[in-house]
């Protein structure tokens, strides 16, 4: 070959490389300067209790595709939602912040308010600021606009003017109204000459409710879910109009799914954060028909084996776009589980052998173990390796630990960095944490568990779920009693002496039920 000839080879073979760089930017940068950001989804779960997944203990109900993000990344045993209610664990994930210290960060209606400050930094802002496109579809529950939303008009602020570059949501949960999607803001698929009205205080003239008209319901309420019927199921609070941009309740996941593989597939050339929050297991819990009867559960279980298949199809579409190597898969959930929760689902009746507490006591609501401690698990292929975890760990530590991982640091009271331990590196977790049920809290410290006195029912009636309220301090110690069946707090004085000092300092002035408390 003359050297005419070989220069012109050296240049089609430099400008094929050149091509195929600039088709995907990727390529372009070394494999370490790709994975100093990599893509980052958080796959959230809506009431999906610690024992509800095959590899935290599932019999019953089978997960392989969590199972494989657990087995094959770190599956942590001692993982926190920061309260055992969705608003405000929601809250704590994106802000990083207490959910206490936020006196609004608590169950919303459809037609809140946005609870987080638009000035405040976010986990997607911060990401955002950062080079990653932020994104979220699914469950929203932190409100939505300034008071008096108008569902026909550009709906604001909302995720859009947290931090979230894309979002598609349902703005509550699938028990609320409105019963509609919105995509940035706008709700999908509405006519303008079925304008949409939404009330919590009062029915629309002459619309049926679940409460005067049950002749038109499929799904039947046990408590609270008497107003408005949509799709046959009647939901908390009142709505008219919107027929044709009203969801359908069995195509939801597959709905949502959808939207997080085209999300994953127009932004894959790019760092990318997800926040992909499925509406499963919460109620009303209605499988695709592809679904029913995949668990001898009834619907509860049916619903969870679907999200798993969501997640499956989810991860399917990061392999099959090539960056699965390339993605930190973050999985929990809200809060942990309640088997009613206000309709007749068969979910109490048909509950068998499944535990889907895990042995741990409480559930939604409750201030005992099983309202926040909930599968937690990172998954990153090549990246982190496969062990279980027994560090303290809590959803709110997403915004510094992820901050790090983005090459930032943000300033934080109470989110810690804690990366090192997300990628299993480290087993030293958080040394204490407090935990939230409503309004009220108690203190983690090492394997001990305090919960002040609390007025209040024993056992929240319709849920039937302990609330962790007793007249008396309650000690803990976890490390020999998880079930906490055994109140020590009379047997360890100096104890519980020293968390309830530790308690206060914590707390401050910030919970005011807190405040009214007598601790002695
Ligand atoms: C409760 C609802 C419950 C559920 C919960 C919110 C009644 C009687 N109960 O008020 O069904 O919607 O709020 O759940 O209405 S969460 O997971 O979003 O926090
Ligand atoms: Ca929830």
């Amino acid at each position: 070959m003359n050297t005419f000839k070989s220069a012109i080879y050296s240049f089609l073979i430099l400008s094929v490389i050149l091509a195929g760089c600039a088709g995907n930017p990727r390529n372009a940068v070394s494999e370490t300067a790709a994975n100093d950001k990599p893509n980052i989804v958080v796959i959230y779960l809506d009431d999906l209790g610690y024992g509800d997944v095959s590899a935290y203990g599932a019999r019953e109900i089978h997960t392989p595709n969590i199972d494989r993000l657990a087995t094959e990344g770190v599956m942590f045993t001692d993982g926190h939602a920061s309260s055992s209610t969705c608003t405000p664990s929601r809250y704590a994930l994106l802000t990083g912040v207490y959910p206490w210290r936020n006196k609004d960060a608590k169950i919303l209606p459809g037609t809140a308010p946005l609870i987080i400050d638009t000035a405040q930094i976010t986990l997607p802002k911060m990401l955002k600021q950062q080079g990653y496109y932020t994104g979220a579809v699914g469950k929203w529950h932190l409100g939505l606009g300034t008071g008096n939303v108008n569902w026909n008009e550009h709906v604001s602020p909302g995720p859009n003017e947290v931090g979230f570059d894309y979002a598609y949501i349902m703005a509550a949960t699938q028990d609320r109204v409105p019963t509609v999607y919105l995509e940035n803001g706008l709700v999908q698929g509405l006519d303008p000459n079925d304008p949409i009205e939404v009330s919590y205080s009062k029915n629309f003239e002459g619309e049926p409710t679940g409460l005067k008209n049950p002749e038109l319901t499929t799904m039947k309420w046990e408590h609270g879910h008497n107003n408005s019927i949509v799709n046959g199921i009647p939901r908390i609070g009142f709505m008219k109009g919107g027929e044709k941009a009203r969801w359908s309740d069995v195509d939801m996941a597959d709905h949502f799914l959808a939207k997080a593989k085209d999300y994953v597939k127009q932004h894959k050339n790019e760092p990318f954060f997800l926040y992909y929050a499925m509406q499963q297991p919460h109620v009303p819990r209605t499988p695709n028909p592809r679904f029913v009867g995949s668990t001898n559960l009834g619907p509860r279980g049916d619903v969870i084996v679907e999200a798993d298949w969501c997640v499956g199809e989810f991860i399917k579409t990061l392999e099959e776009e090539g960056i699965l190597e390339n993605t930190l898969i973050i999985f929990s959930s809200d809060n942990g589980p309640v088997l009613n929760d206000g309709y007749y689902d068969e979910a109490v009746e048909r509950i068998g052998n499944h535990d889907q507490n895990g042995g741990l006591r409480g559930g939604k609501y409750s201030l005992f173990e099983a309202g926040t401690r909930v599968p937690f698990i990172t998954y990153w292929k090549g990246k982190i390796e496969a062990q279980k975890s027994d560090a303290l760990i809590c959803q709110m530590d997403l915004l510094a630990s992820l901050a790090k991982l983005a090459g930032t640091e943000v300033k934080t009271t109470d989110s810690q960095e804690l990366l090192d331990v997300l990628m299993g590196k480290s087993k030293q977790g958080r040394k204490s944490l407090v935990l939230e049920a409503s309004t009220r809290t108690a203190l983690r410290e090492g394997n001990w568990l305090m919960i002040p006195p609390y007025k209040g029912p024993a056992v929240a009636a319709h849920v039937n779920i302990e609330l962790g309220n007793s007249p008396e301090f309650q000690l803990y110690n976890l490390m020999d009693d998880l079930g906490q069946q055994e109140n020590v707090a009379g047997a360890n004085p100096e104890q519980l002496e020293l968390m309830i000092e530790h308690y206060k300092e914590a707390i401050g002035s910030l919970n005011s039920e807190v405040e009214q408390l007598e601790l002695k």
